[in-house]
């Protein structure tokens, strides 16, 4: 609490020393929907910049996909079509294994582990965001991953042929694995895709299926805790490079105040969007032993794999979260 009071005394400081200059407006694409807790942080770090800088910086946040889809809003900060954004990390797992770190099942599986987890993988994933003309302002995780279906499922043979929305790959492999037939779709759109058959099952916290209201469509949820996979807001490095030292130090200090405020969000949201999903109507409860102790095997299946497949570095990642425990 001290660093963070003498932090909000140094982002006053700097903004009240900061010479007014040119104003800027900036759009900060989002993907998910504005009542969600990372909108809601964002929309707070973007007001935090704009008063802070007195005005010089002004951004503007746009969630729900409404900008830029989720799929697309990396691009179009790398290409300078929106200086800043917000996006589900993991979803660039395709591009470098590394990015997947944080949807390795049964890893990281609590909010303490999944900070510990973080501080092993920032560096890596900095510099990777680095090389690709990005600059890493704040990370916020999800509540634990769960399962979602429509009827009751107690072993991951009952999984077969049942269709399952992913939004990663390592969401993809996990409906390979037990059977079931992956179809890629954003946040944004789950609700139309469940009620109309489009998939009738997927792996997300109780905030993504409280936000988007799935008891309309869905009766089960399994407090599976496989992972939390993270959010992150990157700005364009040419944008941040033309950046006032004053304005600098104005974002960053809102950065680490959201990223202080958004895992405490993360964490309140989880009891509160449960319990909203049993008001919904849905069973909310432990999967049976059966069925974790299958997708536990799965795990490890998938652990392998993401170990291969990122090397010496995803190794180094595991080593120092195994040791910081
Ligand atoms: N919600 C996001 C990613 C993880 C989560 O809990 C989603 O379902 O797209």
């Amino acid at each position: 609490m001290k660093k963070l009071t003498s932090l909000l005394a140094a982002t006053a400081l700097t903004a009240a020393a900061a010479a007014p200059a040119m104003a800027e407006k900036w759009d900060m694409p989002m993907a998910y929907s504005a009542s969600n807790f990372h909108s809601a942080t964002g929309a707070e770090f973007a007001k935090c910049v704009t008063t802070g800088t007195g005005g010089e910086i002004e951004i503007v946040t746009h969630p729900s996909g409404s900008l830029f889809k989720g799929g697309d809003i990396k691009r179009a900060i790398q290409t300078g079509q929106a200086p800043i954004g917000e996006r589900l990390l993991s979803g660039h797992q395709n591009e470098n294994a590394l990015f997947g770190f944080d949807s390795i099942p049964f890893l990281a599986t609590s909010f303490d582990d999944s900070a510990k987890l973080w501080d092993a993988a920032k560096p890596s994933i900095e510099k990777l965001l680095a090389e690709q003309n990005l600059t890493l302002l704040y990370a916020v995780p999800w509540p634990p991953q769960g399962l979602y279906f429509k009827d009751e499922v107690n072993s991951v043979a009952e999984m077969e042929g049942i269709k399952f929305r992913s939004y990663n790959n390592a969401t993809s492999r996990l409906a390979e694995l037990t059977g079931m037939l992956p179809v890629t779709i954003e946040a944004a759109e789950i609700s139309q895709a469940f009620a109309t058959g489009v998939a009738d099952s997927m792996v997300s916290s109780g905030s993504t299926g409280y936000d988007r209201k799935v008891w309309e469509s869905l009766n089960y949820f399994y407090e599976v805790d496989a992972w939390l996979p993270r959010n992150y807001v990157m700005v364009n490095s040419d944008v941040w490079a033309g950046v006032s030292d004053a304005s600098k130090n104005v974002i960053k200090g809102c950065a680490e105040l959201a990223e202080y405020a958004g895992n405490w969000r993360a964490k309140e949201y989880t009891g509160f969007t449960l319990q909203g999903l049993r008001d919904g109507g849905m069973t909310v409860g432990p999967a049976s032993e059966q069925m974790t102790n299958e997708l536990k095997e799965i795990g490890v299946t998938m652990t392998n794999e993401w170990l291969e497949a990122a090397g010496d570095e995803g190794k180094a990642i595991v080593d120092a979260f195994n040791s910081s425990q």
